[in-house]
């Protein structure tokens, strides 16, 4: 079996929880607690030289890092059910807003960058989250105008996929730094219809064993 190490507040994690799910992939989970820096030792760069989560280990002992690195594998070695459509063109605009999210929003906000401008820049508490809650809201903006052209049940398709893999996780961090979701109707329509399929809940952080209890 496969082993994913990642955290259950960990954005990047969740989008590969997501993909596990709907693709019906069982995994252990061994979580890295990076409230208590856990990242930062040896035992844990020595799988991700960038001292992040997630890493998913195959059972041929590979490590693969990076979340959407590692969809792009689940979806070539365990292509059904597929996470992005057939059509090129869809394909590539879906992997765009999902880069939107992956490679413009979450990197300014995560936590390493909040922990740097709290340190060096004077920031507490308020200055952090509203920092978040800025870079969160730029892209939303974005986002909320192409999924208001979808014209599909889902992002460009019919059925969850890619897309929602990093939409759901980017929308529970947006809550979590005050973003008022209010503002980005269709995000938030598509975040209410994933609410009870099970790969969403399964993926949730609420739901994985390392959550503290307090
Ligand atoms: N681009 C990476 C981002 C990974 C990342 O930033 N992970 C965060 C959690 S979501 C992390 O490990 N943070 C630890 C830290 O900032 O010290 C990916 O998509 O996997």
């Amino acid at each position: 079996m496969m082993t994913l190490y990642g955290y259950w507040r960990s954005s990047a994690s969740y989008r590969v929880r997501i993909a596990l799910g709907l693709k019906g992939i069982d995994v252990i989970h061994k979580p890295v607690n990076l409230k208590a820096g856990e990242q930062l030792l040896p035992s844990h760069t020595e799988l991700n030289a960038q001292a992040l989560v997630p890493v998913l280990e195959l059972e041929d002992g590979s490590r693969l890092t990076q979340s959407l690195a590692i969809l792009d594998y689940l979806e070539e070695a365990y292509p059904k059910p597929s996470l992005l459509p057939s059509d090129p063109v869809k394909c590539a605009q879906i992997r765009a807003a999902s880069q939107i999210i992956a490679a413009d929003i979450a990197p300014i906000q995560n936590l390493r960058v909040l922990k740097y401008i709290r340190a060096e820049h004077g920031q507490g508490d308020e200055g952090v989250k509203a920092w978040a809650a800025h870079w969160i809201a730029e892209g939303f903006r974005a986002l909320e105008s192409l999924a208001s052209k979808s014209n599909q049940t889902f992002f460009l398709r019919d059925e969850p996929g890619y897309f929602e893999c990093c939409l759901i996780p980017q929308i529970y961090n947006a809550r979590r730094f005050g973003v008022n979701m209010n503002s980005f109707p269709n995000l938030l329509h598509l975040d209410e219809i994933v609410k009870y399929h099970p790969a969403f809940v399964a993926a949730h952080p609420s739901n994985q064993n390392d959550m503290p209890s307090n």
